[in-house]
């Protein structure tokens, strides 16, 4: 007879962090439920966490390395398949140069320890200046920003919504994303709890979205306009309140400057091109000084955009003059078990940088170690000295998660080396020459190394491998440090590389954990058991180490204690968004913007039939006064048409789009040749990628990331 047990773990698959009770006999899945025991989530799941256990069962999962060979692939042995990576990778390098090889680093990347805290490795070994990463397509503005006001890119303001009276939400969608930037558990409920405590919320989105149901308010927004909305609302707050400093007063500089740059962005003015009324622009910010505490929180529709940079700066800036910036119920700091500022700097990744390469052919600055994405596939195709040859992904699914996936798909197919480190064959790595599959996520340890960071409340929780990991399979770690250590050898084999590789391959990802867990704020000190692995690994539900505190000034870096509101680079950026104001855009396109679905997760997750059953999600919003302009109906197809591509999809006609804007969600078009995805590949699940509609010529021109809201659209019936 299987022994039945009940594993807890948390799942990876999103931002929030649910304990999870998963119930097995031998090797078989029972139930995966809500873990009720786990501090932090207590209880709570959504349908996405039944489905790891169809992700581990995957037939289509990819168990072995798989070798190009002419138009296939073919099994290949893991020594062999290291042995290949490190050799071809080598070889590129050596005769077209370093930078030859380019790597990007996926989402998934930073919901799994191992290739969260090895991969920055390999990439480091590497020693390219063609670094990119989903940074660019997601949160980049947020990082940037942090970097310019605060001295680090990992400060991130989490919202504090257990705490707050206020909540205004621009560009999320919690109700489906379930929260980011802001890992909260259970978001819905915790919005929800805000209400009960005779507190508001206010979402300002392009569409009535499932979170702006459940608010108090919806304020409809002209998509890529929030910087001047959020302008106006610093506007109104300097020129009718006295800005509420308290107990930063003594760290802010550059109020001053803000107060000038703000009197272009009278509500009157921004009214226009936000499509925003002035009474309620002036309301909205009023409302965020008047009630306490409050908060504004900012996330990928305002950071997706050409003006990314500048809103998060405005998002920050709005938080410090109200008084709520450091402080309970407004935005916080995390203090995070394993210390991921002083962790980042143990791999190597600063504390931020700007500027100090250019992409080879734009010219565009990196921006904490990278470039932006949108560059990648030119910088591939446009022959001359310094092209990229190869490319490592790790996690990751470029062709359909960054702009102008047609272009990539044709950039990949291009190089002379693509090595994929990813469990599928998909729209990327159909493209590799090597793709080495990691094992299931339920084969090896579980600790959120990076998440802790933007968590609403601090807690710490490790699980172990809910099942051994079959003979000749390999976790990402594993496979990244095997591929370094190769490397390193092909290169001389350094004594001091060959010490460090035995080192880090008998830590694990889990050794390095504990070592954070030792040296970090809640660590063993002098007469006091603290957190270690072992401890950890004794509660299985995780610990809880408390809400939120003050960690200003302390938190910010030695040479850095100040908060600066007035950045050089950004007050620099405001002409172009001054210049914006008066552009007048309205030549009869629609602008196109996403969506997120609660089951769907980016790219990689529509191979489950179980979260793929119920209508098609793929489907084009459009506002009914536009279908009918347009002679569409509910269900038809659609052509619409951008700069650099043209796709069908069905169209759902809705009033909860405003007019003029249609919406897409990103991470289907599985329809493409080669993809070993059966379920997600079948006509009624493939879809179209909304990235061969996103353009890669629209970038946020400070930070660098992709602008893939407010795309402008063609749309007739097709
Ligand atoms: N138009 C539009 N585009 C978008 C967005 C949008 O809102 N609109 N959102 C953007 C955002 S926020 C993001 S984060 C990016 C995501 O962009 P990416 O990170 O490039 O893509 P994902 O869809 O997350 O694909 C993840 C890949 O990792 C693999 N994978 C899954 N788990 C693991 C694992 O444990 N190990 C390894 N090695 N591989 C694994 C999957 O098979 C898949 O190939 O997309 C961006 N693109
Ligand atoms: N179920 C599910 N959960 C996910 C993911 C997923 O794919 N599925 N992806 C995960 C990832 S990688 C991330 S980064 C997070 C993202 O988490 P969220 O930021 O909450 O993501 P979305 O649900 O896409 O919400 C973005 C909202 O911005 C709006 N928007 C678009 N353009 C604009 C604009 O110009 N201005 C304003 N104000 N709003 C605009 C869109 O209409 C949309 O409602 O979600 C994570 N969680
Ligand atoms: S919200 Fe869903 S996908 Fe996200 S961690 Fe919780 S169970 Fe997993
Ligand atoms: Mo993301």
């Amino acid at each position: 007879m299987p022994e039945r047990r009940t594993h807890f773990r948390t799942c990876h698959l999103c931002e929030a962090m649910c304990g999870i009770a998963i119930e097995v006999e031998g090797s078989e899945i029972l139930s995966i439920r809500g873990d009720d025991a786990d501090p932090f989530s207590k209880g709570h799941i959504c349908p996405k966490a039944p489905a790891l256990a169809d992700i581990h069962k995957d037939p289509d999962r990819l168990r072995r390395p798989l070798k190009r060979q002419g138009d296939g692939f073919v099994e290949i042995g893991w020594d062999e398949a290291l042995d290949l990576a490190a050799a071809r990778l080598h070889d590129v390098q050596t005769r077209h140069g370093r930078s030859a090889v380019a790597t990007y680093l996926g989402n998934p990347s930073v919901h799994n320890h191992g290739p969260a805290l090895f991969a920055p490795m390999l990439v480091k070994a590497l020693r390219t200046k063609n670094r990119y990463s989903a940074t660019s397509v997601d949160q980049l503005p947020h990082q940037l920003v942090a970097y310019f006001m605060l001295g680090h890119q990992f400060l991130f303001q989490v919202p504090d919504i257990d705490r707050t009276r206020h909540m205004v939400i621009f560009g999320g969608n919690p109700l489906a994303s379930m929260g980011s930037l802001m890992t909260a558990p259970g978001v819905k409920a915790r919005l929800e709890a805000i209400q009960a405590r005779g507190g508001k919320i206010v979402v300002v989105d392009p569409r009535r979205t499932e979170t702006a149901e459940l608010a108090d308010e919806h304020v409809f927004v002209r998509p890529g306009t929030d910087a001047i909305l959020l302008f106006s609302i610093v506007h109104v707050l300097l020129r009718e309140r006295t800005p509420r400093l308290g107990h930063i007063a003594p760290l802010v500089r550059g109020l001053e400057r803000v107060k000038e740059l703000a009197m272009d962005y009278a509500p009157a003015r921004a009214e226009g091109p936000t499509g925003v009324p002035a009474d309620t622009i002036r309301r909205l910010a009023l409302e965020l000084y008047d009630t306490q505490p409050a908060v504004a929180y900012g996330r990928i529709g305002t950071s997706t955009q050409a003006f990314g940079a500048q809103c998060q700066w405005l998002i920050s800036t709005i938080n410090v003059v109200t008084g709520n910036f450091d402080s309970p119920g407004g935005v916080m700091f995390t203090t995070p078990a394993v210390d991921a500022l002083k962790a980042a700097a143990g791999l190597g990744i600063g504390r931020g940088s700007y500027g100090r390469w250019k992409s080879r052919v734009r010219g565009f600055p990196e921006a904490g170690g990278e470039l932006p994405v949108a560059t990648l596939a030119e910088d591939i195709l446009t022959p001359g000295e310094g092209q990229i040859r190869a490319l490592v992904t790790i996690a990751g699914n470029p062709v359909l998660s960054t702009p102008n996936g047609t272009q990539m798909d044709r950039a990949l197919a291009s190089l002379d080396f693509v090595l994929a480190i990813d469990p599928f064959l998909n729209e990327t790595t159909r493209h590799a020459h090597l793709i080495l599959p990691p094992v299931s996520p339920l084969e090896r340890s579980h600790y959120d190394a990076a998440l802790h960071v933007v968590a609403v409340r601090n807690t710490a929780k490790w699980s172990p491998a809910l099942f051994d990991a079959p003979a000749g399979t390999m976790p990402d770690w594993e496979i990244i440090l095997g591929i370094k250590s190769r490397l390193d050898g092909l290169r001389g084999g350094r004594l001091r590389d060959r010490a460090a590789n035995a080192l880090l391959r008998r830590l694990g990802p889990d050794g390095l954990v504990d070592v954070g867990l030792r040296l970090g704020p809640y660590g063993l000190r002098k007469g006091r058991a603290g957190l270690s692995l072992s401890r950890l690994a004794r509660e299985p539900h995780g610990v809880d180490l408390g809400p939120l505190e003050r960690r200003m000034p302390g938190r910010l870096p030695a040479d850095h204690k100040y908060i600066d509101l007035a950045p050089a680079k950004l007050v620099a950026d405001v002409v172009r968004l001054r210049a914006s104001i008066d552009t007048k855009t309205d030549d009869g396109k629609l602008l196109l913007v996403g969506r997120r679905h609660l089951r769907s997760n980016n790219s990689w997750m529509h191979n489950s039939a179980k979260l793929m059953a119920g209508k098609p999600r793929c489907t084009l919003l459009v506002h009914p006064t536009d279908a009918a302009r347009l002679g569409l109906a509910d269900t038809d197809l659609a052509q619409v048409t951008s700069r650099v591509g043209s796709v069908r999809v069905p169209v759902e006609v809705t009033g909860d789009i405003m007019q003029g804007v249609v919406s897409l969600p990103h991470g289907f078009g599985h329809g493409r040749k080669g993809v070993r995805l059966s379920v997600a590949a079948r006509s009624e699940n493939a879809g179209v990628s909304a990235n061969d509609l996103t353009d890669d010529k629209l970038i946020d021109e400070l930070s660098g990331n992709a602008a893939l809201s407010g795309v402008p659209v063609e749309v007739a019936r097709a």
